[in-house]
């Protein structure tokens, strides 16, 4: 309960606003969630997986056309189109608010409006920020359950201060006497995930899945935050963070910043392949940083759990992640077999016969289609994670010592170098590209730039965001303790379209060299775009046969690096008079290396 007067008011609005038949505020208690869990089975919307094989555990099938956040109709609602940049699709707050009003107008008739007050961080700490969810969907209120730290104790540390106020339908009200489906959700021309960075607002409107409708997460903890955190002088970013321990028992920390579905996830939990090395977990999607007193960056994950890609996960590939997902987890959009188990396609084991796929249907190999949806999703407690760092609640955060860049890059792109300075970290930050991944619809296939992995979640314009980032360096406290800034790329093809890298567990070969470079401790070789190992400094030792690979995979190929110059400046056009100097000059110098 709560005396909030704003928020009391606010809830109230938006049930007259919405209509719901219910108005229910979430404790965050087990029991809580084990009920609306056993509600949603009863009704057909869950099924309760086999309680030997995956205890307490749920299994969900989303919509077809409700797969993955969808980017096209996600819109940055600032005053003007410039504040947004070329990156967000932009809509006039005033003309949003009114496109709203008349689609949540009685949005939730038949359904039960759940109040959802989470918290972004440790409960208390002082970089936490604290958010209240109202949705129409109790698949969301689960999620949230083991995403962000959520119900009363939330509303106990919150008092009478100032929340941010998300609002989310999955737009599909109940006639009377109506069956719902499944997945209740609206036609994709229908869907308004919309952000007032000024006003620090969220309405989300027609889609129950995802970073659509978990609204802590890439809404409010990185599409706002990031503009907060401009404001504030701070970094919201989409990072991983990680610990790294070498066998002298020295302890680093990481974070890095790939666009979604390009090994974030299995980057945090990776188990090393040489011995003596260590890697511990604090988070896998997004990373809050802020300036120690000691001068140092130090990270918070604020997210209480992981929502990771399912297919290709297995013991061989990431160990930890299914150790993770073993008990109390959602999955939505996999496969489920006959004895109510989970598949997908690289788990590791034959499909067993009869297993239904995403869409509901008995599969079929001879088709063609896969089991489990490539976007296909497991929810599952961050505290579940067999490697889960000793900090990653401490409110301080843990301290940083390099940032990593990367994306599915088949060519160009050496697997690891290291930027020459900030500001030339910064233009690789900048210029950042991926193929394509499933983890968004609407967007066409090729290599696409995606800056800082942030391209789908910076809540203001992306110039400015760059600005930001040399203005960060420029302003810091100890030059010399900013973390340092590399680029790797575990996504080289041969010709044949074969990985170069075996990639996973084997990346700590990779890690242990940025380890080492971190203190100096190894000698790097000047190339034009950056400095980078000597081929006998990545330890082969176990993966003799890769050796014949490393000369591709540490290759600078300046006609490849001409061309994608060409790229860059095409990229870079769409910036205007927002693109720092700082940047323009890092790409002269680098042209000017490469001639
Ligand atoms: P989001 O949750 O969408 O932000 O994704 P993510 O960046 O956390 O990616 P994740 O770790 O879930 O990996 C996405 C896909 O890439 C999965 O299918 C992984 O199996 C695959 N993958 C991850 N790391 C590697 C790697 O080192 N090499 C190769 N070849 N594939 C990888
Ligand atoms: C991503 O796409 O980067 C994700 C999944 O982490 S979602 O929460 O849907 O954004
Ligand atoms: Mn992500």
């Amino acid at each position: 309960m709560t005396t909030n007067k704003k928020l009391l008011a606010w809830v109230q609005s938006l049930a007259q606003l919405c209509q719901p038949d219910k108005v229910y505020w979430c404790d965050g208690s087990d029991e809580e969630y084990r009920h609306l869990l056993n509600e949603m089975v009863a009704s057909g919307a869950a099924i309760k997986l086999n309680e030997e094989k995956q205890p307490g555990s749920y299994y969900f099938q989303s919509d077809p056309s409700d797969v993955a956040r969808v980017e096209n109709r996600t819109f940055i609602c600032t005053n003007t189109k410039e504040e947004a940049g070329f990156s967000n699709n932009w809509m006039d707050p005033s003309e949003m608010k009114e496109i709203l009003r008349a689609k949540f107008k009685g949005c939730m008739k038949g359904r039960t409006m759940y109040i959802v007050p989470f918290s972004m961080g440790p409960l208390g700490s002082n970089i936490a920020k604290i958010g209240v969810e109202i949705t129409d969907s109790a698949y969301v209120v689960v999620n949230m359950k083991i995403m962000t730290r959520m119900g009363q104790p939330v509303l106990d540390v919150l008092g009478n201060s100032n929340f941010i106020p998300c609002v989310h339908s999955v737009g599909s009200p109940l006639a009377e006497g109506q069956k719902d489906v499944a997945w209740p959700c609206a036609p994709i021309d229908d869907k308004y995930i919309s952000h007032f960075p000024e006003t620090q607002e969220i309405w989300s409107f027609g889609s129950g899945y995802g970073g659509n409708a978990l609204l802590g997460k890439k809404c409010l903890a990185l599409r706002i935050a990031s503009y907060i955190a401009k404001q504030e002088g701070w970094l919201a970013e989409h990072m991983l963070i990680m610990g790294i321990t070498n066998p002298e028992g020295e302890k680093k920390y990481f974070a890095a910043a790939f666009p979604s579905a390009c090994g974030k996830t299995n980057l945090a939990m990776l188990i090393p392949t040489i011995p003596g090395w260590k890697v511990e977990t604090v988070g896998d999607d997004i990373a809050w940083m802020k300036f120690g007193a000691d001068g140092r960056l130090y990270a918070i994950n604020p997210e209480a759990g992981f929502f990771g890609v399912v297919p290709m996960t297995s013991m061989k590939t990431n160990s930890n992640a299914m150790l993770l997902v073993k008990a109390n987890t959602i999955f939505t959009n996999v496969g489920l077999t006959p004895d109510r188990d989970i598949w997908w396609e690289g788990i590791g084991t034959e499909c067993p016969a009869g297993t239904v796929n995403w869409k509901n249907k008995v599969h079929d190999p001879a088709s063609g289609e896969p089991v489990a949806h490539p976007n296909a999703r497991f929810t599952a407690p961050a505290n579940q994670c067999p490697v889960i760092d000793k900090d990653w609640e401490n409110p301080a955060g843990v301290p940083i010592s390099a940032f990593l860049f990367g994306g599915r890059r088949p060519s160009t792109v050496p697997f690891v170098y290291q930027a020459r300075n900030w500001n030339h970290g910064v233009f690789m930050g900048s210029v950042v590209g991926s193929e394509v991944t499933a983890a968004t619809l609407g967007v066409n296939d090729g290599v696409r730039r995606d800056p800082f992995a942030m391209l789908p979640f910076c809540g203001y314009n992306m110039g400015d965001y760059f600005a930001h980032w040399v203005n960060l360096g420029k302003n810091a406290p100890y030059k010399t303790k900013l973390p340092k800034i590399f680029n790797v790329n575990w996504f080289r093809k041969d010709e044949k379209g074969k990985w170069l890298w075996p990639g996973y567990g084997d990346n700590i070969r990779v890690l242990e060299w940025i380890f080492n470079a971190c203190d100096n401790t190894v000698e790097t070789i000047n190339t034009p775009i950056g400095f980078m190992p000597n081929k006998k400094d990545i330890n082969l030792k176990g993966i003799e046969s890769v050796a014949a690979n490393l000369d591709e995979l540490l290759s600078v190929n300046t006609e490849k690096w001409l061309e994608e110059c060409e790229l860059i400046e095409e990229h870079y056009a769409n910036f205007g008079i927002h693109l720092p100097n700082e940047l323009a000059e890092e790409f002269v110098a680098l042209k000017n290396r490469l001639k």
